[in-house]
């Protein structure tokens, strides 16, 4: 696949992004497992996908679903055993699929040994977490105070939940044990990390931050020079010597900040997770709504696309909102804009990650009610409306609508009663239209979702403009997305129509290889409703 023998791997992968407990469940728990991912194997080869990013399947207590650790070398019971993993390792191996895994190293869980022995006080462990006897005036992610009183009287730092106490990384030791987990896992076969919430790892100081509406306090640990040595000696020492592929969670992030982390020569991360366009409908909150507008997305993506040279590209994530609910329109349009979506997200320059589901056109969860939320986030966001006297039907509409849980409902396989997730009672509500959006019913069908994805795969890694060419934003319409991709041999032009109504473009190029709609179809002059084409240039 690779263009030459010295090319990276990543460079051209497509990358499919499993929640194990959401994906497939194999012994009727309710909770999806490793042997579950086992046995989809088989669909996600045959989808195209190059790599799997695993979401943590590590032991846990479980408060924030596995992003609490307690023993970075093992496996969560609740998902099956190390032999389930290493089969799984091995498996994905043969079929030619890489493995990624979520690893969480600014927190452990409070249940980690090591918390366990700091909380009693060993000089060893407590040098490993972040403790003192007085509290600053930071904001931790999920909303309420970043510091906990230990039963000593002193007070541990936390930037998410109190069962997720923030390691000490100005401590060698915290080092030397991170690499020895990264070995741990490289030498049993994997092909990378994705490293959860990295450019806050390093503290600078543990002064008060100018306040905020949001993480008051980050100035002293947001992409500190402290950080980023500790990514280059991880580069350096662990990840130069296997054919890794580092892709970083970096909350706040700017593009010359992202610049800084992704330069080939400064050996940091491979690519990075930027959020801003997952907040062009909400003002500093998530919880507070403003409208959508295309022309945002698309200048923010514009924005991305010249900012890097691998840009990690999302629409979804098991944080967030399905990206058709999101950016497109799950009523009359629902299956044109989620092709125009994939369309989208497979063409533009960098790798795609699609997120379990979003091959279907999975929606947000349908909840009846708070009740059905099970996510420490919303929990603590429901906690907060609360004390500012929100009334419960207030919360239950700001909390419904923004819950992470909406992306991490069970992915639908049929339109049997539990959507063939599950034989017992799913851990989280299944939504009610698995009986027409499913994987088996969309396999049988021509038009669907699942074969547009497949097709697309297959479109874009046939393509050296798509899989290695420059990109180039065209003038359009503000809410129409034009750009071009092209090397030497081919130039492509990549039209998003990002709107429900009809948009008059200029139709550069001469053949509409690619599309959303039927080729009897498509105008000139115009695009339809969320059309999505591809055109060549006979160059
Ligand atoms: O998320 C880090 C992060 O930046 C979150 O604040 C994210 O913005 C939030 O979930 C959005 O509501 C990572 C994981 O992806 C997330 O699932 C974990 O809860 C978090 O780290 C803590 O480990
Ligand atoms: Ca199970």
């Amino acid at each position: 696949m690779a263009a030459t023998g010295t090319k990276k791997w990543w460079k051209n992968a497509i990358v499919y992004q499993i929640y194990p407990r959401s994906f497939c469940d194999s012994n009727g728990d309710g909770i999806g497992d490793i042997p579950g991912i086992i046995s989809k194997l088989n669909y996600l080869k045959n989808l195209g996908v190059d790599a799997i990013w695993l979401s943590p399947i590590f032991p846990s207590p479980g408060y924030d679903n596995g992003y609490d650790i307690s023993d970075y070398m093992g496996v969560n019971p609740e998902f099956g055993t190390m032999e389930d993993m290493e089969r799984l390792i091995s498996r994905a191996k043969r079929i030619g699929i890489k493995i990624i895994m979520d690893l969480v190293i600014s927190h452990t869980s409070d249940e980690h040994e090591w918390f366990k022995k700091a909380l009693e006080g060993d000089p060893k462990y407590r040098n490993y977490y972040v403790f003192r006897d007085n509290k600053n005036n930071w904001a931790s992610f999920f909303g309420k105070s970043t510091w906990t009183k230990t039963q000593a009287g002193d007070y541990y730092l936390h930037l998410f939940s109190e069962k997720q106490p923030d390691l000490n990384w100005q401590n060698p030791d915290v080092y030397n044990e991170m690499v020895k987990i990264m070995r741990f896992w490289l030498d049993k076969g994997i092909s990378g990390f994705r490293l959860d919430g990295v450019n806050t790892l390093y503290k600078d100081s543990l002064e008060n931050g100018r306040r905020r509406l949001v993480l008051t306090g980050r100035e002293n640990y947001l992409n500190t020079e402290g950080g980023h040595n500790l990514l280059r000696r991880f580069n350096r020492d662990v990840w130069s010597k296997y054919k890794t592929f580092i892709v970083g969670e970096t909350v706040f992030i700017s593009p010359n900040e992202a610049k800084l982390l992704c330069d080939e020569g400064r050996n940091e991360l491979d690519a990075i997770f930027f959020f801003d366009h997952m907040h062009v409908d909400s003002r500093g909150v998530k919880w507070v709504k403003k409208q959508y507008r295309p022309q945002r997305l698309i200048r923010i993506l514009d924005k991305w696309q010249n900012a890097l040279e691998y840009p990690a590209n999302y629409l979804e994530n098991h944080d967030r909102v399905r990206s058709v609910n999101h950016y497109g329109n799950i009523s009359e349009f629902w299956g044109k804009s989620a092709k125009l979506l994939c369309g989208l997200n497979l063409s533009l320059k960098g790798i795609p990650f699609i997120f379990e589901g979003e091959e279907i056109g999975m929606t947000n969860g349908d909840f009846r009610g708070l009740r059905d939320i099970k996510d420490i986030e919303s929990f603590n966001a429901n906690q907060f409306m609360k004390r500012l006297f929100l009334t419960h039907k207030l919360r239950r509409k700001l909390i419904l609508r923004t819950s992470r849980d909406n992306a991490r409902t069970p992915v639908q396989w049929d339109s049997t009663e539990n959507a063939g997730f599950t034989t017992g009672t799913p851990w989280l509500k299944i939504n009610s239209n698995s009986s027409y959006i499913n994987v088996e019913t969309e396999q049988d069908d021509e038009d669907s979702i699942l074969n547009f994805y497949k097709k697309m795969i297959e479109f874009r890694k046939s393509s050296k403009a798509l899989s290695e060419g420059t990109y180039r934003k065209i003038a359009s319409p503000s809410d129409v997305f034009i750009y071009t991709r092209e090397c030497r041999e081919e130039r492509l032009y990549i039209y998003c129509n990002m709107t429900s109504s009809n948009r008059a473009v200029e139709f550069y190029g001469d053949r509409i290889v690619f599309g959303n709609y039927y080729s009897e179809e498509q105008e000139y002059t115009y695009l339809k409703p969320y059309e999505f084409r591809i055109v060549a240039s006979n160059i």
